[in-house]
């Protein structure tokens, strides 16, 4: 049987499954909130990776799920650290599986955009293009990622932040542009 993924649950059906989590304490810097961020038990899992193994080398790709639970840290949805690969001009594919959220999406130049992220979506993430999974829902979003084995993260890169991030605003979702300085 070769490897499937749960459709509901955006689960992989397969052996040898690698799984990451990462704990609200892991995502010093992220929130824009601190003070709220840091009445977060450490512990608090935002968001785990499962990954299929894959054969490192040129030419070869990895296929993995983030499910990124819901909730806020403060106003600010819970979202991913977010990266640049570390060769720059590959790209990856990001589908829906369950939930709904936002894809951000920023240049090298520092403009940003969303799509919509919801069951049945693919989005297309180009080269030079850095990206973050944001959940506004009240469920678990998932979603299947497909990139290359050798393009690596670069999180460093955005060690300022994103130049836009979302909030639940009286109510509503809200995004809003971040003044670096
Ligand atoms: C997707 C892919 C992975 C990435 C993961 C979590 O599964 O894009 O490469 O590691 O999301 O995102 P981040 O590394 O930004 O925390
Ligand atoms: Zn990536």
């Amino acid at each position: 049987m070769p490897p499937g993924v749960a459709f509901a649950s955006g689960h992989f059906t397969a052996e040898n499954i690698i799984t990451k989590t990462t704990r609200s304490g892991d995502l010093v810097g992220v929130f824009h909130d601190e003070a709220a961020w840091r009445a977060l038990p450490a512990g608090t899992t935002i968001y785990q990776v499962e990954m299929l193994p894959s054969p490192d080398g040129e030419g070869e790709l990895f296929v993995g799920t983030t499910h990124l639970n819901p909730g806020r840290v403060g106003d600010e949805f819970y979202m991913t650290r977010g990266h640049f690969h570390q060769r720059r001009e590959q790209g990856e594919v990001y589908f829906g599986l369950r939930g709904s959220g936002l894809l951000l999406l920023q240049s090298e130049q520092g403009e940003a955009r969303f799509e919509q992220v919801s069951q049945g979506s693919v989005h297309i993430i180009p080269g030079n293009t850095a990206h973050r999974l944001i959940n506004t829902g009240s469920e678990v979003l998932s979603a299947l990622a497909v990139w290359p084995t050798i393009a690596g993260h670069d999180y460093a890169s955005l060690a300022q932040g994103f130049a836009l991030r979302v909030f639940l605003w009286e109510g509503e979702i809200q995004a809003r542009g971040v003044q670096y300085g």
